[in-house]
Order: structure tokens, then sequence, then C-alpha cells
């Protein structure tokens, strides 16, 4: 059975086609619209009655929240391509504790300022200046836990590549290009090997050419 992935091109989905990839797990693209209210068409609301992209449907079971989907196909094919979860039960819990990380306090601050710095102009509202100023700073004391973190091990969880870093890649993506902060990461030098490692996988170089 192939795999759904509703969302393209937007960036939570890109989660999704990451952690598909790294597994070996068949899929297929479904774009949604998100310019043009596809979104919240209803007959897409009757998958993700949040209205935000992805979802993914896979035979008669549907799912959606990237996170949660990514958790589902890690967990489902454990010991398919690679393994995303920790070796053991302590790994996991590391795993899960980034995952927490990046959902709870990385992404919400840097979500605003793609919202604010890439998106807000292209629909034709102003830059709220202090807003993007007070992310910016959200961010950086993230990322300065983040440099402690990563002076000790090479992945978040640990000396191993886990879904708590894939997690990352999509928005981080954006923030070295489109949002124009790459500064973040660069002035930060075992963030900045870490995303050099990360952003190198194979699998995000067949993600950025779907
Ligand atoms: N918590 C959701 C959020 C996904 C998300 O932020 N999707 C964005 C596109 S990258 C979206 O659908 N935005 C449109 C909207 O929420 O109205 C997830 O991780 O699946």
């Amino acid at each position: 059975m192939v795999v759904k992935v509703y969302g393209t091109p937007f960036t939570a989905p890109k989660r999704v086609l990451l952690c598909l990839i790294e597994k070996g797990i068949e899929f297929e693209t479904v774009p949604v619209d998100l310019f043009k209210g596809e979104h919240k068409s209803p007959e897409y609301l009757k998958l993700q009655p949040f209205g935000s992209v992805p979802v993914v449907i896979d035979g008669d079971y549907t799912l959606y929240e990237s996170r949660a989907i990514i958790r589902y196909y890690a967990e489902k094919y454990r010991h398919q391509g690679t393994e995303l979860l920790g070796q053991t039960i302590e790994e996991r819990g590391l795993v899960e504790q980034w995952l927490e990380v990046e959902g709870q306090s990385y992404h919400p601050p840097l979500y605003q300022l793609v919202i604010h710095i890439v998106f807000n102009p292209l629909i034709g509202v102003p830059q709220d200046e202090k807003t993007i100023k007070d992310c910016e700073a959200k961010l950086a004391s993230v990322l300065d836990i983040y440099e402690e973190r990563l002076s000790k091990s090479k992945y978040l969880a640990g000396d191993f590549f886990s879904l708590a870093d894939l997690s990352h890649i999509p928005f981080t993506e954006l923030l070295v290009t489109k949002v124009g902060k790459e500064y973040m990461i660069r002035d930060r030098k075992h963030v900045s090997a870490w995303w050099d490692e990360i952003s190198s996988r194979p699998s995000w170089k067949k993600v950025t050419e779907i």
C-alpha cells in the first residue's frame, strides 16, 4: 500500500517525507494549495479538521500532525531503513525529549519568524519588527542550549541520528534560506557542524527534489 502524503510543497509535510524516505517506505504526494485555501475546503477538513497540512492516508488509516506521523512510521517500520528511535529505552527517552524540545521550544519562535518574514509579505501584511526581534531572541536562547548539548554529543539524543534531529530539518532550512538568518546557526560552532551533518543527508536532498 502506497502512503499518500497531502500537503506538498509546504514545509511541515517535508518532515513526513523525510521520515518515509529514511525508512524506505513508498509514498505519493498530493499537493494542497494553501494560497487558494484548499486546506479549508470541506473535503480537506474531513481529513484534517484543523485545516493544516500534512495528512497521510495509508489504506483505510488516516493520520495528521506531522510529529505524530513520523513517530508512527518510525515505530511501525522499526526494523526497516534507518533506526530513528535509538537502540535502548534510555535512548528512546532522549529521542522523545528532544522531539518535544523541537516541538515546544524550537519550533514556535522559528515558525513565527517564517510567518512574519516569509509569508506575511506575500499576502501584503506589513512586517512586525518587534515580534521578529522577540522571536529571534527566544530562538537564540534555545540555540544556546543546543550549542551546549551538541558540544557533548554529535546529535541531539546522542551519537546517533534520530527522529529528533530529522524533525528540525525542514524549518531550519527555511531559517538559513528564506528567513535570512543563517548566522544564528553559523555563530554556534557545534550547532553549525550538526546542521551541516543533518542537512547533507541523502534523504533531505531527495525531499528538496520532490
Ligand atoms: N502541528 C501541525 C502544523 C503543520 C503546519 O504548520 N502546517 C502549515 C504549513 S507548513 C499549514 O498547514 N498552515 C496553514 C494553516 O495552518 O492554516 C503539524 O505539525 O502537522
